[in-house]
């Protein structure tokens, strides 16, 4: 800073305090402006002055008229206000706002009142829904316990006879009655597991069934045997899906993959869990690289359907159907929670392949596994059944709807077969299944969403995210999509 500058600033100072100062660049060429003469200021503000107060009267008079345009606005219509050309228009468009404005009132007024009508009749609906459960309930758990006594005495009975010839790895399940589906009627539990209501009363016939889940060592007899290959191996047809991508046609199978972090499960895709892995198969069910060398005994995983009616049908045996596979898993205790009992725990043991661990971040074995045990790994239910509970999900005859059993209850039959068509589109997009154990179908195609019954639970059914491995518990396998956790086991008529 020079000298100049600094004489500069201090005739600054002084026009400062009289606040009419122009302030010049702080560079030494800079120039002082003076002030305009005190008249021509004071004439300047007078003019503006009036000018704000004219213009503030003007708006007061039609804020004015505006408001009392609006006090009668029921006493105009919009088609006269449009036609009306005397009328000022900034009043008369605003008029026509406030008409739109009070209409939409009136309209979201009519639309919350239809909505409260439409819950209270939606609540009012559940209501005799559930009413109508606890009567189903409650006359198949009378009919029940008139019969229980009577009705063991012939399984006993039965059973001894027809153990003493069942052919090796099969067991004897009496027809006879049963009660069907859950009846844990708490809202929590109707609300995550609706496909299980209402519980009802269910007569099958006798048939023998596999002590276990098919294992490893028997599908490879039977592959041995037929050269037969599996969908996870061989991939869907090009000419089956002419409109799929290719990637939606490779072969392979759904594959668990701890997530990286703890999540919330409840929201958002099961695909955080899951991975579609090309390459997968029941000879390498963790992916290309793995194996079952150490796993003959474990039960063969990421097959499907087909492939299971394949190995049912070399072995001159069938698939359960959901209510034989419920019967034999309850195996006469009824209305029991577990397939052994009431508790999750006995004596503090597990007595199934679940999951423990935060799902699905991380997993601990507290049961021994991780992924699957060897077949006969925990006691077997009363009946003589092993892994009727957990270890992997095992698929059944019948086509899946959540909304079957209340379909069923109107004309209940006996050896039901389920429903007579798979679930469409539409139905299962009205379903919304919870994320569960399964993910949605991969890819775009909706052709992949044809839905079996499976039964039992697996090793990733966590008591926080998925209690499907009690025996009334329904989920579904989707037909063309194998995966790790799903395997089956078979049955077989007398005859
Ligand atoms: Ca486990
Ligand atoms: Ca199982």
């Amino acid at each position: 800073m020079n000298v100049t500058v600094c004489v500069m600033r201090s005739k600054l100072k002084i026009l400062a305090a009289l606040s009419l100062v122009v302030m010049p660049s702080c560079k030494d060429t800079a120039e002082v402006v003076l002030p305009p003469a005190e008249s021509e200021v004071g004439k300047a503000e007078s003019a503006k002055a009036k000018a704000e107060r004219e213009a503030a009267e003007a708006q007061e008079k039609t804020r004015a008229k505006l408001q009392k345009a609006v006090q009668n606005l029921d006493n105009y219509t919009k088609e006269g206000l449009e036609k009306d050309t005397e009328m000022d228009p900034f009043i008369k468009n605003a008029m026509l706002m406030a008409m739109e404005q009070k209409e939409e009132r009136k309209r979201k007024k009519e639309e919350e009142k239809r909505e409260l009508m439409a819950r209270e009749k939606g609540a009012g609906e559940l209501l005799s829904q559930i009413d109508l459960e606890k009567k189903t309930l409650a006359a198949a758990e009378a009919e029940i316990q008139q019969i229980a006594a009577e009705q063991k005495l012939r399984e006993d009975a039965e059973r001894a006879t027809k153990n003493a010839t069942a052919a090796p790895g099969m067991v004897w399940v009496p027809g006879g009655k049963y009660l069907r589906g859950s009846k844990d009627l708490k809202a929590g539990h109707r609300q995550q597991y609706g496909e299980e209501f209402p519980a009802h009363l269910v007569e099958v016939d006798g048939f023998y069934m596999d002590a276990t889940e098919v294992t490893n060592a028997q599908f490879a007899e039977f592959v041995k045997a037929t050269g037969y290959k599996t969908l996870a191996e061989v991939g869907l047809k090009a000419e089956d899906f002419p409109q799929a991508r290719p990637q939606d046609l490779q072969g392979g199978a759904n594959v668990f993959k701890k997530t990286k972090g703890k999540i919330d499960p409840w929201v958002g895709s099961a695909w955080r869990w899951w991975s579609f892995t090309p390459g997968a198969t029941w000879k390498t069910p963790e992916g290309p690289g793995s194996d079952i060398k150490d796993k003959m005994d474990h039960p063969v995983t990421c097959v499907n359907y087909d492939d299971a009616q394949a190995y049912a049908k070399w072995a001159g045996k069938r698939l359960p159907t959901e209510a034989e596979w419920e019967r034999a898993a309850r195996a006469g205790q009824h209305g029991v929670k577990y397939t052994w009992g009431d508790e999750m725990k006995v004596d503090g043991k597990w007595m199934a392949n679940v999951y423990q661990g935060e799902f699905p971040s991380s997993v601990k074995a507290e049961d021994g596994f991780i992924l699957t045990a060897p077949v006969k790994s925990y006691p077997p239910n009363a009946w003589g059944l092993y892994e009727m509970a957990g270890n992997v999900w095992e698929i059944c005859n019948d086509y899946y709807h959540p909304g079957y059993y209340h379909t069923f209850v109107k004309q209940p039959h006996k050896n039901p077969q389920g429903p007579k068509n798979p679930i469409t589109d539409a139905e299962r997009m009205a379903y919304n299944p919870v994320a569960g154990t399964c993910p949605e179908p991969r890819g775009d195609s909706h052709v992949l969403t044809h839905l079996r019954v499976a039964k039992g639970g697996s090793f990733l059914c966590s008591s926080q995210y998925c209690m499907r491995f009690r025996p009334a518990a329904r989920h579904h396998h989707e037909v063309l999509t194998p995966s790790q956790h799903t395997g089956f086991r078979c049955v077989k008529d007398e005859n």
